[in-house]
């Protein structure tokens, strides 16, 4: 294919010649004899001539397949030139902008006369390549700081969250492995293992051990890092730790030599996807394996709370990992135990303008009441889940929702962050309160009636917080 350059800047010549040229056969057009005559003698294909009139593209030779790259610098108008290629028979036009911002006045003008010609920025079109390139160089001066700083110790602990989730344990993984330690000189631990049953599979699967870690034994550790965290979850057991990475939202209350803490992204194994690229280390099918089924997992497969970094990571470690094992731990997300919970719910709960709610009552294990309300989500016309279900002595409340029109976290911390822990992102939350505490605030309720309060709480929660949408600025 033919594309004819008609520009006035050297650099913006050059610059095209070196990228399409080998890909496109590429001649310039343009109209100072002098800068003609320096590309020619660099080996470039330069013509000298009027770019305003019509029979310079008639002399040229062109055919209805040869295509146009007008470069616009903001200097002069380029609306004679569209005219005189338009005349002369050229149909595959593109503007490309050079200068300083276009005005969507002057834009405006030339799409109302040449509605075909295509538009692009000289500027956007860089733009991905370098903030990469340059993010990337300061992810890993940042990793650099720390991998120094843990290289002198003795022992480490990598310490995740209570019943640590597949992002937890592929964080974990991953860190150990930017840490260049093994299971004996990084022990990934957390103070309450592992329980769901999917979770338990894909650390079988993948063999990560998490170690069963007390407060009295962390200072058996020189340094200490928590993944998918931070410090304020323990409860004042942990004030400092030497390196915090996480996707939760920034908390005060504690001390860290180094952190990473990146709230827009869906999920901790991104972040350290980008750490392990930046520094070139060499990942295993193993972590792959576990990060790619992390973010595919706190993404919901990116139904929710993710952006394009999320994307990039799942596209850079999918090659790298075992779909086949991905697919096999997924499926031991459904138990008859797990039926059983979502059977009760359909049976109990209630649907209010596409908001489910449920209480399911009392359960075993904390993990039927997310997973009910995760189940319920995937329902069509479902846009909220509130499910709600006793563990010992406090109620469970697990928030989710899809198309973040209002925040899940909000909601838990509007109606129970007084008398329980309450917190979480826009697109899913929970919320842990004594049940007397429960009661004495809303009433001796059970059964049905219960999932009416909490019904009753969405509505009035959702009402109010209605106005809130205008404030928020635009998403970009
Ligand atoms: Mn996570």
């Amino acid at each position: 294919m033919r594309i004819v350059g008609i520009c006035q800047d050297e650099l913006v010549i050059r610059t095209l010649d070196d990228v399409l040229r080998p890909s496109f056969e590429l001649d310039f057009l343009v109209e100072s004899r002098p800068l003609a005559r320096r590309l020619h003698d660099a080996g470039l294909d330069v013509k000298v001539g009027d770019p305003r009139r019509v029979d310079t593209y008639l002399k040229a030779g062109i055919s209805p397949t040869t295509c146009f790259l007008v470069e616009d610098n903001g200097k002069r108008s380029i609306k004679k030139v569209l005219g005189a290629i338009r005349d002369a028979g050229g149909t595959l036009t593109y503007i490309i902008h050079t200068g300083a911002a276009v005005t969507p006045r002057n834009s405006d003008a030339l799409k109302a006369d040449f509605p075909d010609a295509a538009d692009m920025d000289l500027s956007e079109l860089i733009r991905p390549a370098l903030v990469t390139e340059l993010s990337r160089s300061m992810t890993r001066a940042r990793v650099q700081q720390y991998q120094r700083y843990f290289a002198d110790a003795d022992r480490v602990l990598i310490l995740l969250h209570n019943d640590p989730d597949p992002d937890a344990l592929a964080s974990g993984l991953a860190l150990r492995n930017l840490l260049r330690r093994t299971k004996t000189t990084a022990i990934i631990g957390a103070m309450q293992g592992v329980t769901r049953p999917e979770n338990l599979r894909m650390a079988n699967m993948l063999d990560i051990h998490v170690e069963p870690i007390t407060p009295a034994s962390f200072q058996e550790f020189d340094r200490i890092a928590t993944v998918d965290v931070q410090p304020h979850y323990f409860g004042g057991l942990l004030l400092r730790a030497d390196l915090v990475i996480d996707h939760h939202p920034e908390q005060p209350g504690y001390i860290a030599v180094f952190k990473d803490i990146r709230a827009d992204y869906g999920s901790t194994s991104t972040i350290l996807t980008e750490h392990l690229r930046s520094v070139d280390v060499n990942i295993s099918e193993r972590t792959a394996t576990a990060m790619l089924y992390a973010i595919k997992s706190d993404t919901l497969f990116f139904a929710r709370h993710t952006n394009r970094d999320d994307l990039e990571a799942f596209t850079f470690l999918y090659p790298l990992a075992d779909a086949a094992l991905i697919r096999k731990m997924e499926g031991a997300e459904i138990t008859l135990d797990r039926l059983n919970y979502v059977t009760r719910a359909s049976q109990g709960g209630e649907m209010r303008e596409q908001v489910f709610t449920a209480f399911i009552g009392e359960a075993p294990r904390e993990d039927f009441i997310p997973y009910t309300a995760d189940f319920f989500l995937q329902l069509e016309d479902v846009k909220w889940t509130i499910i709600a279900g006793i563990v010992g002595n406090c109620l469970i409340v697990s928030v989710r929702n899809l198309g973040y029109s209002r925040n899940a976290g909000e909601f838990v911390k509007r109606w129970f962050a007084d008398i329980g822990s309450a917190g979480g992102h826009r697109a899913m939350a929970k919320a842990v309160v004594p049940i007397d505490k429960f009661r004495q605030k809303f009433g001796d309720l059970e059964g049905d009636a219960m999932t009416k309060k909490i019904g009753d709480m969405a509505e009035q929660f959702l009402k109010e917080s209605a106005p809130e949408r205008k404030k928020e600025p635009v998403a970009r």
